[in-house]
């Protein structure tokens, strides 16, 4: 599937490499080096695309969009793979009661999601696959599951046994009752009779009338989610790749799942060696989900004239671990602190721009701290400055190659 087009970062070389990136990861609880050899591989979870995007949503995008910025920083170079969820029942069900064909309403969804991306400057991924497109490996990996032991069939649905991994629970690190209650939430089928375990999850739904399906030597049907992202993640990036991404609701069942399915696949494989996740974004006092339907969208405040690098900077100016809620002021205030950053351009100097770069990719390495980034910022731009303006071009690269913000 085509990207989007991705913005030019400016080299900041001549200051030597930035810091080494440390990053929270959930499996652990902590922050740990990242440790890329060479290219760094990340996995971000893509939109399932029935509606357009949220702040929600670009939150989490731009998180990880910090995180290869942090990377090539450091003199990485990037391989950068995200999914579209092409085919699955929220898109179905919502094509099915607005009267629009599928197809027409993902792909119009995508060319939306593509235009808010690009105007907010988040880099594209270097392969940006979709699920119909990966039917071949979802296929092959469910054979293999099967061959393995590891996947059975009910009523034309191929089930993952997903205690087939031994380290099954170690992403979200739940108790077995938590899992259960939010498989039930998040689009698992606990109850269903015929399972072998509660907890085990679609690989291939057999076709159902009026559904779209895919011929296959598994039957025709088409792909469960989880399997999608770990046949996705596994044929463009291989395995122990650095990072796997999304927002916090995927930490289970779905990077739980798309772990144990790969690792049950490969045994003595290891799927991501991070597991990092965003927080989420509420707005009117709860998450903003295109189910519950509180949503400020990036195309509407884009179409009502707001800046875009303002949409960017409110959400920046958010850990990208932290919960937090959208509202109008916060665009606001991030419009002012757009326009004191450019107007200290011309009171910079060299040396002062210098001491910038150090500070902000200080702060951005340890787990992206793009609050503590912004408190730098705001210094410099409030402080008592002596430049001649010599700095400002270092400056304008500065924040555009780190925080995806051109002044
Ligand atoms: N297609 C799947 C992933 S394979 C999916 O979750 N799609 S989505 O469109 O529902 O969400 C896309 C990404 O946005 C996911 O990483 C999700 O965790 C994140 N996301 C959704 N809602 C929010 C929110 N309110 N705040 C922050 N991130 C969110
Ligand atoms: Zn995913």
């Amino acid at each position: 599937m085509r990207a989007w087009a991705s913005a030019t970062v400016p080299s900041l070389a001549a200051f030597g490499p930035a810091p080494a990136v440390n990053i929270h990861d959930t499996a652990t609880a902590a922050v740990h080096p990242t440790t890329p050899s060479g290219t760094a591989r990340i996995y971000v979870c893509g939109i399932t695309p029935y509606d357009a995007t949220h702040v929600g949503h670009a939150a989490t995008y731009i998180a990880f969009d910090l995180l290869i910025r942090a990377w090539r920083d450091a003199g990485h170079d990037v391989h950068y793979v995200q999914n579209v969820t092409d085919v699955d029942d929220p898109l179905l069900e919502r094509a099915a009661r607005t009267g629009v064909d599928w197809r027409r309403l993902a792909d119009d969804e995508i060319e939306r999601f593509r235009g808010d991306m690009e105007a907010l400057r988040v880099l594209a991924p270097d392969e940006y696959v979709g699920a119909v497109e990966s039917i071949p490996l979802v296929v092959e990996m469910t054979r293999r599951l099967t061959s393995l032991g590891h996947a059975y069939e009910v009523d034309g649905d191929w089930y993952f046994a997903v205690h087939a991994d031994p380290a099954f629970g170690e992403v979200s690190r739940l108790t077995e009752t938590e899992m259960s209650s939010l498989f039930a939430e998040r689009g698992g089928d606990p109850d269903r009779p015929g399972k072998k375990h509660p907890l085990d999850c679609v690989l291939w739904r057999a076709e159902r009338p009026g559904e779209p399906a895919w011929d296959s030597e598994i039957g025709p049907g088409r792909p469960g989610w989880h399997v999608e992202c770990s046949a996705i993640a596994l044929h463009h990036l291989g395995e122990a790749f650095d990072v796997q991404g999304g927002g916090s609701d995927l930490v289970f069942p779905h990077h739980e799942m798309s772990a144990g399915e790969t690792q049950a696949a490969y045994p003595g494989s290891t799927f991501a060696q991070a597991y990092v996740h965003t927080g989420m974004v509420g707005y009117e006092g709860e998450k903003m989900s295109k189910s519950r339907g509180n949503l400020v969208f990036v195309s509407q405040l884009r179409e009502s004239g707001v800046d875009p690098m303002a949409i960017r900077l409110a959400i920046t100016a958010h850990h990208y671990r932290s919960d937090w809620e959208w509202s109008s002021e916060q665009l606001d205030a991030a419009q002012e602190r757009l326009g004191r950053w450019r107007a200290a351009l011309d009171r910079t100097d060299t040396a002062l721009a210098g001491q910038l770069v150090a500070e902000v990719r200080a702060a951005l390495a340890e787990d992206l701290d793009t609050p503590l980034a912004i408190r730098v910022l705001d210094d410099w731009a409030e402080g008592p400055q002596h430049g001649d303006g010599s700095g400002a071009p270092i400056v304008r690269d500065l924040v555009d190659a780190r925080l995806g913000i051109r002044l």
